[in-house]
């Protein structure tokens, strides 16, 4: 996965990671994590999963990857939702309201495969929060590492542990940056109305930005109990869905639930528009009344928006909840990878194009434009796929064109910096 971006930040006024004793000194590191009993010789592996944090999805990884900071009597969190300049986190002290703002990703963890970045070439930018690159800021999912007795006596947010996932769109203002709107996700649960227009290009959409965040995406069809039957929508959807668990379910009668509840894994994020039934799906799947829900306008079945916050909500049974309010016009961000996948079939037909650059317009020998033609392959899919497509390189291109800007600014800095030092040094001869 690419390391997610994240919206418009300033410099971090947060002190950085703890030094891993194991680097200063060179010995091996003990695996003790913060959950561990001091003196216990077990792997991390019993006391993550005794934490009372393992609810909230904290594994023998997390544990691993917590030790320094936890050396440095920081306390580990899970950044439940973030609301200018505070945020509310889970710890294994219970809910705690912790202040924060745009934090170093712990360098404690180097990238698997070094020469990833070592090829991007000098001039690259470092990935968001990564030493050297730009900090982050924590959003929903987040794991922290809180340094306690801030200002008001609130723990501070001093560092964020590198994200396994990310869900990142077009920021609202549709400027070149991405936003994030859930980290470390596992599931993505993709809401669509059974009682609505079926609109699988937003499916399609989803999907891509699902896919591109590397958690799995599945399609749940909600409110079964209002349409004589799933099977066709069933069938229409996993056709803009190749591979992807499609499944139907009513949470009002309670069919199909338990179905919904077996594709789901680890921490699961309900999307999908406004009134398609999430925070409804989201109360059958937790047994109890914690979500908000919202009627639904007559006529056009758009739903107001209800859920204003996300928040983590444990399921019963393993796994965590994370509910959304309804995505208006989500854009893709840098989603070429998401788009791939989710246009596996393309992807698949594209290699049997007789150029490699094919466009499937009017190329000779394209594999794609035949399977149109024999009715392999919905025109519909492939327009959705280009619209996708041209949507990706224009969000993309305006983010290199900003990148440009900023290398440009700051080569002129070094500049001014260089002429200013060398008139110094002469004026001191
Ligand atoms: N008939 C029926 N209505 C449902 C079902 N799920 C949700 N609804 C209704 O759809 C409306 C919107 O649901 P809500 O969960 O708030 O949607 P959200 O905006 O996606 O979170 C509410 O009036 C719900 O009662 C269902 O399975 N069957
Ligand atoms: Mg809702």
């Amino acid at each position: 996965m690419r390391s997610p971006p994240c919206a418009a930040l300033g410099p971090s006024s947060f002190p950085g990671p703890p030094a891993d004793p194991s680097r200063l000194t060179g010995r091996t590191r003990t695996r003790r994590g913060p959950f561990s009993r001091k003196g216990s010789k077990t792997l991390p592996s019993a006391s993550a999963g005794s934490s009372p944090l393992a609810a909230y999805g904290w594994d023998d990884a997390l544990d691993n990857a917590f030790i320094s900071y936890g050396a440095a009597g920081l306390i580990p969190a899970r950044v439940a939702a973030v609301d200018r300049g505070l945020c509310d986190v889970v710890t294994g002290q219970g809910p705690m309201r912790a202040v924060t703002g745009p934090v170093p990703a712990s360098p404690a963890d180097p990238p698997a495969d070094p020469s990833a970045h070592s090829s991007a070439g000098l001039f690259s930018d470092p990935p968001a929060g990564a030493p050297g690159g730009p900090p982050l800021v924590p959003c929903t999912g987040d794991w922290a590492a809180l340094r306690p007795g801030g200002p008001g006596g609130r723990p501070v947010v001093a560092a964020l542990l590198p994200r396994r996932t990310a869900i990142v769109r077009s920021s609202a203002s549709r400027d070149s940056r991405g936003q994030v709107l859930a980290a470390n996700v596992d599931t993505v649960a993709i809401t669509v109305s059974l009682d609505a227009r079926l609109d699988l290009g937003r499916v399609e959409r989803l999907l891509a930005l699902a896919f591109e965040s590397g958690a799995r995406p599945v399609v749940v069809l909600t409110k079964a109990d209002r349409v004589p039957g799933t099977a066709g929508a069933e069938a229409r959807v996993a056709e803009a869905a190749p591979g992807v668990d499609v499944v139907a379910c009513s949470a009002a009668s309670g069919g199909g639930v338990g179905a919904v509840r077996a594709a789901l894994h680890g921490t699961v994020v309900l999307v999908g528009p406004s009134g398609s039934g999430k925070s409804t799906l989201g109360n059958a799947l937790l047994g109890r009344d914690a979500l908000a829900t919202g009627a639904v306008r007559a006529g056009d079945g758009k739903g107001r928006h209800t859920t204003v916050r996300r928040e983590l909500l444990p399921l019963p049974g393993g796994g965590v909840l994370i509910d959304t309010p309804g995505l208006r016009g989500v854009g893709l961000f840098e989603a070429a990878d998401g788009l791939e996948r989710a246009f596996a079939d393309i992807t698949e037909l594209a290699a049997d194009c007789r150029f490699g650059d094919c466009a499937h317009r009017t190329e000779p020998g394209c594999a794609v434009l035949a399977a149109v033609e024999d009715g392999t392959l919905p025109r519909r899919r492939l327009d959705s796929h280009r619209k996708l497509q041209r949507e990706n390189d224009w969000i993309a291109s305006r983010a290199d064109a900003r990148l440009d800007a900023e290398r440009r600014a700051r080569s002129k800095e070094i500049s001014r910096w260089q002429r200013r030092m060398y008139r110094e040094r002469g004026r001191g001869r």
